[in-house]
């Protein structure tokens, strides 16, 4: 243990020499991740699952801002697969970010690979899952990024810290289920429940005895680190009889908002302040889906208890009252309360002199049947798109094609906007159909870019949580229909966005977001609904090197797992 610690030492130290990227007063954390195949019983039913050393979350990651860690994956599972550290920029070091043929090939199953994760400008709570199928249903825990040594919350400090995780929980087998829908070309099944930290809760079947406690003391206040790891919904959550106070998104802090609600996209995690000062009794937890398309999804509600410290159980627990599935006007009179605390001591610094602008149609749509019938829309299969393209997964990654000069992997041509109809209104046949390839985005080091999202109403017009690797950005606007720069400029929050790695792009309407290309790399953008990310909407910018070794990508390391 000594042995292999020093050997970290000296590679470290090395590491100071190359890159001079490390920060002095950082910490280094080591952790070793099994992945193994163990039987849980969920719903009355048990089945094997693979997750992290037996748990479900598996282990949180818990390290101070500015500090580093070390992830050794051993993968004792029956297939390759990688993970990624979602929200975490990996300044310059694209290599550790974790993508499936996007930065690099799977783990293969018996072998184990070391991620470097270096931890920069985040604070508070991001998580990390796995990248590869739909493996991120069972693969996935908790990321809590504290204050640096000696600085602490732009809050008062919490009396106590409380992690909550909500996922999902399928009776199959979750990458046959999307297999098999890739093949017929239907909606694939959706989840039998929905879980907090791994445990449906006392309104499913089966479910009461294991349904999540969080003990708490009254008169205390809590600091609550919400995660969405659900695979196909955004939800709603809310504790019964209590306000929230929600503080950070997405590890940056924001201007608290109370609310009685919350919704959370997958990808998103929000730092909630809760305090105990109800009567001393037992109270749920709940989390209930906001889905605004026309879509099958999975309509129950899971829950966790809230039970105060020496309290007897009441016969029965309240829960609270969640909006229809389809308020959208309840999740954006949420969403759009959302301010970036902006301090003195938490500046922000939003790009004003856009040099590179992208926009971007979000679509599902319709891919021709390879077999004499399909089951999606007009006998087709479903498909999904980014400027029509529909994404297509590489068998090299494309990190090392780019940084190594291998050709045909993919072609650097994604466009920079799309074929312009009326993307909220009629559906325009020609458009239905995507074009297919591994198109890429390049963005020269240090630009500032804009990217406008715009939803359409092509198949099924909804909520697309888009996520962005490598950066987090801000989101300067929102607003419904066609996007129409005149009017949305004026729109724009540039005093206090909020800083993000994953926005709701709102059903039939656009949002904007801004960045600074100023991480060299290879990163993915996709929809974090995980079946649209399987059907292609998806694509990946890569940003150049800079002129200096300190703004070009670290080198490469002597060990990437090999593509087969
Ligand atoms: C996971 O399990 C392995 C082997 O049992 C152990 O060495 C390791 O410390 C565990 N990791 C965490 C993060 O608990
Ligand atoms: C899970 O349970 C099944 C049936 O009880 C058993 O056959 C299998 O060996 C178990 N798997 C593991 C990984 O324990
Ligand atoms: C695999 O793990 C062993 C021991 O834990 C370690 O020495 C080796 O460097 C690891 N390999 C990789 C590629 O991380
Ligand atoms: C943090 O505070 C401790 C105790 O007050 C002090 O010993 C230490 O030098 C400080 N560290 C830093 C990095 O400021
Ligand atoms: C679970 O629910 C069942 C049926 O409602 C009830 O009989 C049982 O006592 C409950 N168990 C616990 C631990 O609450
Ligand atoms: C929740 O917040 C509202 C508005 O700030 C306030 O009126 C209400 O009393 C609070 N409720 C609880 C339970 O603290
Ligand atoms: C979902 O469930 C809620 C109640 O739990 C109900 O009001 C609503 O109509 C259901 N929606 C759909 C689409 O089934
Ligand atoms: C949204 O907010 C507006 C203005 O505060 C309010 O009138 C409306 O009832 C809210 N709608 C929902 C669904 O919460
Ligand atoms: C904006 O960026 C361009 C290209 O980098 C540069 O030439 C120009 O001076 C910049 N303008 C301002 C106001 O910073
Ligand atoms: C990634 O590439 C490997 C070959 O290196 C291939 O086996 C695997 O199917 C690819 N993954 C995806 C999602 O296409
Ligand atoms: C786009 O379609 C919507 C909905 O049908 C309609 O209201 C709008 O006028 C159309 N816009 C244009 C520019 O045709
Ligand atoms: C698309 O074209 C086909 C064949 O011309 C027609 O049957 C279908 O109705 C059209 N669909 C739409 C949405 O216009
Ligand atoms: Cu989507």
């Amino acid at each position: 243990m000594e042995f292999k610690k020093m050997s970290w030492v000296l590679a470290f130290v090395g590491f100071m020499f190359l890159g001079g990227i490390c920060k002095a007063n950082g910490h280094t954390h080591y952790y070793d991740f099994v992945l193994t195949e163990s039987n849980f019983t969920r719903l009355c039913e048990t089945k094997s699952i693979l997750t992290v050393n037996g748990t479900l979350p598996g282990p949180t990651i818990t390290v101070r801002k500015g500090d580093t860690a070390y992830v050794n994956v051993h993968n004792q599972g029956s297939y390759g697969l990688t993970l990624h550290w979602h929200g975490v920029k990996q300044p310059r070091n694209p290599w550790y970010d974790g993508p499936e043929n996007v930065t690099q090939c799977p783990i293969q199953a018996g072998s184990n690979f070391t991620y470097w994760i270096i931890f920069s400008t985040e604070e508070g709570t991001l998580w990390w899952h796995a990248h590869s199928d739909w493996t991120r249903a069972t693969v996935y825990g908790a990321i809590i990024i504290l204050p640096a040594l000696n600085t602490t919350y732009p809050f008062t400090t919490p009396d106590a810290e409380e992690t909550l995780v909500l996922g999902s929980w399928y009776k199959g087998d979750v990458n046959e289920i999307i297999e098999n829908a890739l093949a017929t070309g239907g909606d694939p099944n959706v989840s039998d429940a929905f879980t907090i930290n791994g445990e449906p809760g006392d309104l499913y079947k089966c479910s009461n005895a294991t349904t999540y406690r969080w003990v708490v003391d009254y008169g205390k206040t809590y600091l609550l680190r919400l995660i969405n790891a659900v695979l196909n919904e955004e939800m709603f959550f809310a504790i019964a009889n209590h306000n929230l106070t929600v503080v950070a998104q997405d590890a940056a802090y924001i201007k608290p908002i109370t609310t009685s609600y919350l919704m959370i996209t997958p990808g998103q995690t929000m730092d909630i302040l809760v305090v105990a000062n109800q009567s001393p009794s037992s109270y749920h937890a709940a989390s209930a889906p906001f889905v605004d398309g026309d879509v099958a999804f999975n309509n129950s509600t899971t829950t966790a208890i809230l039970q105060y410290n020496g309290s007897t159980t009441p016969s029965t627990i309240p829960t609270p009252t969640f909006p229809n599935p389809a308020d959208e006007t309840a999740a954006s009179n949420f969403t759009t309360q959302v301010r970036a605390l902006a301090s003195k001591d938490y500046p922000i610094s939003v790009p004003l002199n856009i040099t590179h602008t992208l926009f971007i149609s979000v679509s599902v749509n319709e891919r021709i049947c390879p077999n004499s019938s399909c089951d999606g829309p007009d006998g087709n299969a479903l498909a999904a798109s980014l400027n029509n393209i529909s994404f297509v997964t590489p068998s090299i990654d494309i990190l090392q094609a780019y940084s190594g000069a291998i050709y045909g992997v993919y072609s650097a041509n994604f466009p920079h906007k799309p074929y312009i109809f009326n993307f909220t209104g009629h559906v325009r046949n020609d458009t239905i159909y995507p074009n297919f390839g591994t198109k890429v985005r390049t963005i020269e080091y240090g630009e500032e870019v804009e990217i406008i999202y715009q939803g359409t109403n092509m198949i099924a017009a909804e909520n697309h949580p888009m996520h962005l690797h490598g950066f987090s950005f801000y989101l300067v606007g929102t607003g419904s229909g066609n996007f129409d720069p005149n009017q949305a400029y004026k729109t724009y929050n540039l005093v206090d966005p909020p800083e993000v790695n994953t926005i709701g792009v709102p059903k039939n309407g656009w949002a904007t977001v801004r960045f600074k290309a100023d991480n060299p790399g290879v990163w993915f953008m996709h929809c974090h609904l995980e079946r649209h990310a399987s059907w292609g909407m998806a694509t990946v910018l890569i940003v150049t090197n800079g002129n200096t070794n300190e703004t070009s990508m670290l080198p490469a390391p002597a060990y990437m797992p090999p593509c087969t």
